[in-house]
């Protein structure tokens, strides 16, 4: 960037120009006049877009997801704002950034300070209800009821916690999920909205199917990206430095599904894989440990004759096809479930009045620079999906232009349900977008900041902004360093263009951007 200035004299500037910075949101929702829908919240763990049919990949079928985009709104340009579980949990259910709810990163306890989203609701008439995975470490006691996963949960016969009792349940984890959320469903005060999470631990990392769609995709080679062999020339080093590659470091057993393994795979790496493989397979019953050993038994005997002649590249995307396959296995499930839902919405004359909201945490790479994980401000990490239905007053169809963000969806929902907007979130209600209706001053860029560093995966602290157009990251903490993309021409994000002299001008405005966003959002000098 050209002349680089500090925050106080942003501010400086800012007032002696007479740049006024936006107004956060306030506003008092009228009086209740008009019968508060109810509302669904599915809300999937790293659901990538890529992962859903009607987002164009095609990567598999995903009919029910895309059942209800078409009968709602389909989201194109909504972002989180630090692509990781619990931040991003946090800030949807405060309306915060990271830095202003405190979980800047998944080690930390949510505790907020303030009423949260569903005891706002709680406070506008709901019944409130979180089924499923919480991932904030605390116990979510402000929903009237909860049945989560304690901390990431399993896949197999998991563990619950019901209204702070925990119990085992037998089957499959999203199958269990959906069940639940429906039992409550049935069970509810009928003279009251609600305010239902469905939140699944699918599709995350370790990616153990249903045995249902443990057949799903075999014998089939689906497509790597483009970018699968990405070099990282002109990124800076965070790139290189990240842990997070599929050919290096998913775990043979655990992620990719080899086993048993054999001795010589058994590196130290492999060893702790090892370890955690055998605490998830365990949990199997002797009947579901034999429908695994069948599903897999072909192509892991495949590996073990043929993988030694294996090149490098073969042997990547040998570990990307299971990747990939059981990532969308996982997937499968959550379709059927969000099909059970709307069925049963349909079913109990409750489709009407309610409000769909199927979404992620964050995105996720699906091999995208040979990854999977997230935490970059890469669009496939920062992209995440968002459809809502809202059978009422609803314009259906595609916003490709608006950029919405992970904070504007407390204060969404809450205009919905007629509630109040405190003062304190820092998103903005886009219910007007949601209407069809055009917003002259909606946002033109948005900011981001990932913390989580050192920890798992290695991949540095950064912040950044994104507008339409193009993208400014800045790499901090042990790394001095920018990118910039332009994604128009760049969409991919393999030619950083920071030092390109005709993006000069482009790269100060966007400097400037971030040190408005720091500034208006509060964020700690400290923590750049
Ligand atoms: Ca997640």
């Amino acid at each position: 960037m050209g002349k680089k200035i500090n925050r106080r004299e942003f501010i400086k500037q800012a007032t002696v120009t007479g740049l006024a910075l936006p107004q956060l949101v306030s506003q008092v929702a009228c009086l209740r006049k008009f019968k508060q829908p109810n509302i669904i919240f599915i809300m999937a763990d790293d659901h990538a877009c890529r992962g859903i049919s009607c987002y164009g990949d095609r990567l598999m079928p995903t009919p029910n997801i895309d059942r209800l985009a078409e009968e709602g709104k389909r989201f194109d340009s909504f972002f989180t704002t630090n692509s990781i579980c619990a931040p991003s949990r946090a800030s949807i259910l405060t309306g915060q950034y990271s830095h202003r709810h405190g979980v800047i990163d998944n080690r930390l306890e949510f505790k907020p300070r303030r009423p949260t989203l569903p005891q706002l609701l709680q406070q506008a008439g709901y019944q409130t209800a979180l089924v499923g995975k919480w991932h904030l470490k605390s116990s979510p006691e402000e929903f009237d009821y909860h049945f989560v996963l304690p901390g990431q949960g399993h896949y197999y016969n998991p563990d619950f916690i019901e209204q702070g009792q925990k119990i085992q349940e037998h089957g499959y984890v999203t199958k269990i999920i959906s069940e639940r959320a429906i039992a409550w469903l049935k069970a509810r005060d009928k003279q009251q909205p609600f305010f239902l999470c469905v939140h699944h631990k699918a599709p995350h990392r370790n990616w153990m199917p249903d045995i249902e769609f443990l057949d799903l995709f075999r014998d089939q080679n689906l497509p790597a990206p483009k970018t699968f062999f990405d070099d990282y020339q002109s990124r800076c080093p965070a790139a290189k430095l990240q842990e997070m590659r599929i050919a290096d470091h998913a775990y043979l057993a655990y992620d990719l599904k080899l086993f048993p393994l054999e001795e010589r795979q058994l590196t130290e790496h492999e060893q702790t894989g090892w370890e955690y493989w055998m605490n998830v397979f365990g949990r199997l019953t002797e009947g579901q440990k034999k429908a695994w050993e069948k599903a897999y038994r072909d192509e892991n005997e495949e590996f073990k004759l043929k993988s030694k002649k294996w090149t490098e590249e073969e042997l990547a995307l040998w570990k990307y096809q299971r990747y990939i396959k059981d990532y969308l296995r996982t997937v499968a499930s959550i379709d059927q479930s969000v099909g059970q839902l709307l069925e049963f919405l349909e079913k109990e004359g409750l489709a009407e009045n309610t409000v769909v909201i199927y979404t992620s945490d964050q995105g996720f790479f699906l091999g995208e620079h040979g990854w999977f994980d997230k935490r970059f401000m890469y669009e496939p990490s920062l992209r995440t999906p968002l459809i809502i239905r809202y059978p009422e007053g609803l314009e259906k169809g595609v916003d490709r232009e608006n950029m919405i963000i992970n904070v504007d969806l407390a204060p969404t929902l809450l205009e919905l349900a007629g509630g109040e907007i405190p003062c304190w979130m820092q998103g903005r209600s886009f219910k007007k977008i949601l209407q069809g209706k055009k917003v002259s001053d909606w946002r033109q860029s948005f900011y981001y900041h990932y913390y989580e560093y050192p920890a798992v995966h290695a991949v540095r602290r950064h912040c950044g902004v994104r507008s339409k157009r193009y993208k400014l990251i800045h790499y901090y903490y042990d790394l001095e360093c920018w990118e910039l993309f332009d994604l128009e021409r760049d969409p991919d994000e393999l030619n950083n263009c920071y030092g390109d002299p005709e993006y000069q001008e482009i790269k100060d405005r966007l400097a400037q951007e971030i040190l408005r966003w720091q500034t208006e959002l509060g964020v700690p000098e400290d923590e750049i």
